[in-house]
């Protein structure tokens, strides 16, 4: 009798095709925070082993997700040269419409064009990466992130204006910025991080403490700026020597599609990682040129005592 039930279990489902015995599916699905932490769980799964405690938890597809929010500022030193007002970083990149909606970094993050129509103090400068690192281990990257920075240098998340936040537990992390043609900075310390608070890491007053040396330059305005300057993609702003950055701006001019005649004064509009000053023009030797600002970082750097033209600045990061 068994062998008979079986195969008529067998003709029905192949006849009628596949069944579901439908016991108690949750068509839910919700998010939920506590202390710092956001519960997700999907909808349609089984919940006939749920159990709730604080939080809503079920043997479903279950993600926590942790973040922190932030409010990191600091100023580009390119983008300082000339400011067009006192305090701000020029926004020459974006009033020319040269910025990318696509990210120049590792997580080709992308935005609305429309976050850089915005003028004034929260005009986009330009990107940024930024980089949280373990408390224990600071060479170990525990999370990072596209950003976007204004002119008064707060870096605020993608739609321009928004408190950035990174996908990391709360607690004690090193605080890394990061920049295409400028070199790299790291918090001397830890920082405490936490969600609900945006906790303001302000690498432009010269009092926060920097890993290593020298990590940034000193304006005259006392405020503290990223070094420009690296333009060939190491963590050296270097003028003349072993691998100096000035060579490459040469190249990119006389390489250009454009500079037909091969001038050295030739100027490549547009965004380029060759532009030192963010003028949105790069130009080797003329009327404005960004070999200058390179040469200036270097003869004035505080550990170069003998006025070195080859002196290198290194980026202050624990990789180093
Ligand atoms: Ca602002
Ligand atoms: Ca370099
Ligand atoms: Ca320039």
């Amino acid at each position: 009798m068994n062998c008979i039930k079986i195969f008529l279990l067998l003709c029905v489902s192949s006849c009628f095709g596949q069944q579901i015995v439908i016991s108690s599916v949750d068509a839910g699905g919700a998010t939920t925070f506590a202390n710092n932490v956001r519960l997700v769980y999907s909808i349609g799964e089984n919940t006939n082993r749920e159990v709730s405690n604080g939080f809503h938890i079920s043997e479903g597809f279950i993600s926590a997700r942790f973040k922190i929010t932030l409010n990191p500022i600091v100023f580009l030193q390119g983008s300082l040269v000339n400011p067009e007002t006192p305090g701000l970083m020029n926004d020459a990149l974006r009033f020319n419409n040269y910025i990318p909606t696509t990210s120049p970094y590792p997580d080709n993050a992308t935005v609305n064009a429309s976050v850089f129509s915005v003028t004034g103090n929260n005009a986009i400068v330009d990107w940024v990466w930024v980089e949280l690192r373990q408390e224990n281990d600071n060479t170990n990257i525990i999370a990072a992130t596209s950003a976007l920075l204004q002119r008064d240098g707060d870096i605020v998340a993608l739609d321009g204006s928004s408190a950035l936040q990174l996908n990391a537990p709360p607690g004690n992390h090193y605080v890394v910025i990061k920049h295409r043609n400028h070199l790299g900075v790291m918090s001397s310390n830890p920082i405490a991080l936490s969600r609900n608070a945006t906790t303001i890491v302000n690498f432009t007053d010269s009092g926060f403490s920097t890993f290593g040396t020298n990590a940034q330059i000193q304006l005259p305005s006392t405020a503290t700026a990223l070094w420009a300057g690296n333009v060939n993609g190491d963590t050296v702003v270097q003028y003349s020597g072993t691998n100096p950055d000035l060579p490459n701006i040469l190249a990119a001019v006389l390489n250009d599609s454009g500079n037909f005649l091969n001038f050295p004064t030739y100027t490549i509009n547009g965004y380029n990682i060759h532009d030192v000053n963010m003028d949105g023009k790069t130009q080797y030797t003329g009327t404005e040129p960004d070999s200058p600002l390179i040469l200036q970082n270097v003869l004035t750097h505080p550990g170069n005592f003998l006025n070195f033209s080859t002196y290198q600045i290194q980026e202050q990061l624990p990789e180093n």
